[in-house]
């Protein structure tokens, strides 16, 4: 059993922050693990995050593996910070464990000890024998931070917490998220990368590199390498810097913006996709080059979306390419290769899935299932719900519309693709295209990599991307702050209300009134908020729609 003696740096009465201060917290002060770990201001984050540390040195022990500790606020704030656990394969944490995580966090300082033990009990007896027969050896907590002033002391905090039960610690340093998760699977499954920064830049840029010799320019392309790339000011600078530095310029050519100012300020992916603005630094004169290809990072480097000036720059005005886009050019391109493969091999055919949330563009859903000919899954907001989903398929597609979204890949997938050394040349290109994915998460570098070699085996410039695939819908997003958010209810992946009684109704009366319209109202599941989405046939009627829900919904919330 781990030593109890908890440092009073790191308890609810004596929490203190980067800058020495005690912040204390209320004993009975209640925290959930949510859909983003742990997230708030990051003077309460001291005893949170050594709490969360210590449970991931219970659950390396109990697995015998590297378990991660990502402490991050990804497009929150410079201020705040936040703190989540990875499981063994980079996945995010099994819900069993945000339960006790949760309960971990919750006990009072007096309770702590015994919520422990009694906790440590549950697990106890199978890790207890394989330590005794000396079967422990690759038990480990592995640590990164982003660029916020708050995580080199919140790294100690996590140090001291695995320290508790004497579980080794390897701190990785300034790492995006999905580098964390690579890392963790890295140091479970060896033959997966070298478990380092530059392992992770090796194994993406070295499949990058090996694709794109053997991708041809079709006759005509119109394909640009140029990229200006939005780095939030945060983690994705410095790290796709030195990621970059393994790629010849001639392949790609990319200049990154806002790397040094204030972390999400005006800036990242989350700014651009609320605002459908150019962000800081982008906006550019009239006599500028036309509409460069531009994408954008969030802080912690998990979600990307690609942008361009829209009507002239000097407006200000953002055309995005968002989730939904970079998902459909992703599934059409691996479809084609499938296909040609699948019309050799029928009997060996391996399923492609494609998943998405309510908040994915109407048309994009029309696209896939009209013209890819597959049903897309929609699931609850939430990229555990997506992976979940997508895991399902041999080569699973999953996308937020705000840019989180990697692909999956089953074991399937593994055996008739990845070991195989065919010569066919669609199964090499699908075996390296899968080895650009980070396929433990959504990663800003890798599905930028991924869409720029897509782009360019189709020829396309970004014209042709926003063409020929499909034109988004109008739609709108409006945060509407409630005094409870837990009154309201949704079913069928948050597309119907079914609480507030009757409140479902007006919105479908709502919707009625309006032209290929479409809308539904949930409650956020990390702001105190009610969020409202609406689509329309004009951007006009879109905004009207979306006002007369925000109505209906303010109606509930002062009744
Ligand atoms: C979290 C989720 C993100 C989701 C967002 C929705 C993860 C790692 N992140 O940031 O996927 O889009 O929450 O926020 O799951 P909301 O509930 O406030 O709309
Ligand atoms: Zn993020």
């Amino acid at each position: 059993m781990a030593n109890l003696e908890f440092p009073p740096q790191y308890t609810r009465a004596g929490n203190t922050t980067h800058t020495g201060e005690v912040h204390s917290i209320p004993q009975d002060e209640q925290f959930a693990y949510g859909t983003a770990g742990f997230r708030f201001r990051a003077e309460k984050l001291p005893f949170i995050v050594y709490r969360c540390a210590y449970l991931a040195s219970l659950r390396a022990r109990q697995l015998d593996s590297a378990i991660g500790v990502m402490i991050t606020a990804s497009h929150n704030p410079a201020q705040d910070n936040g703190v989540k656990l990875v499981d063994p394969s980079g996945d995010m944490l099994s819900s069993q464990w945000e339960i006790y995580a949760t309960e971990v966090i919750n006990a009072s300082d007096a309770d702590l000890t015994k919520v422990i033990r009694d906790f440590e009990k549950n697990f106890q007896r199978s890790s207890q024998s394989k330590i005794a027969r000396g079967l422990i050896h690759n038990a480990k907590v592995v640590c990164g931070i982003d660029t916020r002033v708050s995580g080199p002391h919140l790294m100690e905090a996590a140090r001291a917490g695995a320290a508790l039960f004497n579980v080794k610690f390897v701190d990785i340093g300034v790492v995006s998220t999905p580098m964390l998760h690579y890392s963790v699977k890295s140091f479970n499954e060896p033959e997966f990368a070298d478990p380092t920064h530059q392992g992770y830049y090796d194994a993406i840029s070295g499949a990058f590199k090996k694709l794109y010799e053997m991708t041809q320019e079709p006759d005509g392309s119109r394909y640009q390498p140029e990229l200006i790339v939005d780095c939030a000011n945060g983690v994705g600078a410095p790290r796709f810097r030195e990621l970059l530095k393994q790629i010849p310029k001639e392949m790609l050519s990319i200049e990154l913006r806002n790397e040094n100012g204030e972390l999400n300020h005006g800036c990242g992916a989350d700014f651009v996709k609320i605002a459908q603005k150019m962000p800081a630094n982008f906006i550019l004169t009239p006599d500028a080059a036309p509409e460069p290809k531009c994408a954008s990072f969030d802080g912690d480097a998990d979600r990307i979306l690609y942008f361009r000036a829209k009507n002239g720059c000097q407006y200000g005005t953002a055309e995005l390419f968002d989730g939904d886009r970079i998902a459909v050019l992703f599934a059409t391109y691996i479809k084609e290769q499938l296909d040609i493969y699948t019309a050799s091999k029928p009997r060996n055919s391996l399923k492609m899935g494609i998943v998405q949330t309510a908040y994915a563009n109407g048309s994009s859903t029309r696209f896939v299932r009209e013209h890819l000919k597959i049903e897309p899954i929609i699931v609850p907001t939430g990229v555990k719900h997506l992976h979940e989903a997508a895991s399902e398929f041999d080569i699973g597609v999953y996308f937020e519309a705000n840019g989180h979204g990697t692909i999956v890949f089953s074991k399937h997938f593994d055996s008739v693709v990845r070991r195989n050394a065919s010569p066919l040349v669609h199964l090499r290109r699908l075996h390296l295209f899968s080895r650009v994915i980070n396929e433990t998460v959504g990663d800003a570098f890798a599905d930028l990599l991924a869409t720029e070699i897509v782009l360019r085996h189709f020829g396309w410039s970004m014209d042709d991307w926003n063409q020929k695939l499909y034109q988004d819908v109008p739609n709108v997003q409006i945060k509407v702050p409630v005094a409870d958010r837990s009154i309201f209810k949704t079913t069928n992946a948050e597309q119907t209300l079914v609480k507030p009684d009757g409140l479902q109704k007006r919105i479908d009366e709502e919707v009625a009134k309006y032209k290929d319209s479409r809308a539904f109202i949930r409650p956020s599941g990390t702001e105190n908020i009610v969020r409202v989405y609406a689509e329309a046939d004009t951007l006009e009627n879109t905004h009207r729609l979306g006002k007369s829900l925000e109505q209906v919904v303010l109606s509930i919330g002062s009744a």
